[in-house]
């Protein structure tokens, strides 16, 4: 079965890979001729998740699956959330980072969660699956692994943040990896039902 992951973070995609196994044939957007940036341009995670993968399956024709994340921060009333990529103006993550930061300040509640919501399109059918990491914010960096909020995030039954874990290690606890576990199972399942 064919299916088009509609990423053009190659990290994502080898990930992904590996987690579904030879009962699917994974395709890059280049490789469905999709050269075009996708359209993220609602208000949601939720939103720009299921906007992306319908726009590969209008133009294009095939399943296929997107996902979208964000941090969501209890007393920013759920900010940055969607526009956690470009929180500060520019994709920095050090800027956005200082922004969350100053913008704490005057804050007692530091929790926060990271969210991914992956939208399916099978056979015109769309399909979401959340996952979300439960945590809080600290008040300077630690750690130089992962990207993005990494540094300043502890994650809910731990004292390291992410970007002091390994890779493997936030692969377990991720948003991120607990959306795509959800994924993998309804495919999985679906694909025993119609093998
Ligand atoms: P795409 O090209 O796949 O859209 P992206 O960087 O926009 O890559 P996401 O939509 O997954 O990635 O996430 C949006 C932003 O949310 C991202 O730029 C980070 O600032 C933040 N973020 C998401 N997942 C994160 C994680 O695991 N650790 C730290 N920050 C994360």
């Amino acid at each position: 079965m064919q299916l088009c992951f509609a990423t053009n973070n190659a990290h994502k995609l080898e990930e992904i890979k590996a987690l579904l196994g030879d009962s699917f044939t994974l395709k890059t957007l280049k490789e469905i001729g999709c050269e075009e940036e996708l359209p993220e341009t609602t208000d949601t995670i939720e939103g720009n998740s299921r906007q992306k993968a319908e726009y590969v399956w209008e133009h294009f024709g095939i399943d296929c699956f997107a996902d979208d994340s964000g941090l969501e921060i209890t007393a920013l009333n759920g900010a940055p959330g969607v526009h956690s990529a470009y929180y500060s103006g520019s994709r920095d993550f050090q800027q956005n980072i200082a922004r969350v930061l100053t913008e704490l300040k005057s804050h007692t509640d530091r929790s926060a969660r990271f969210k991914t919501v992956i939208t399916l399109v099978l056979n015109g059918e769309v399909h979401q699956f959340e996952g979300i990491a439960e945590g809080h914010l600290l008040e300077a960096q630690r750690g130089v692994q992962g990207f993005g909020y990494d540094p300043i995030f502890v994650p809910e039954g731990h004292e390291r943040t992410f970007a002091e874990m390994s890779i493997d290690e936030k692969g377990k606890l991720s948003h991120r990896a607990r959306a795509f576990a959800k994924l993998v199972a309804f495919l999985q399942t679906y694909s025993g039902i119609n093998s």
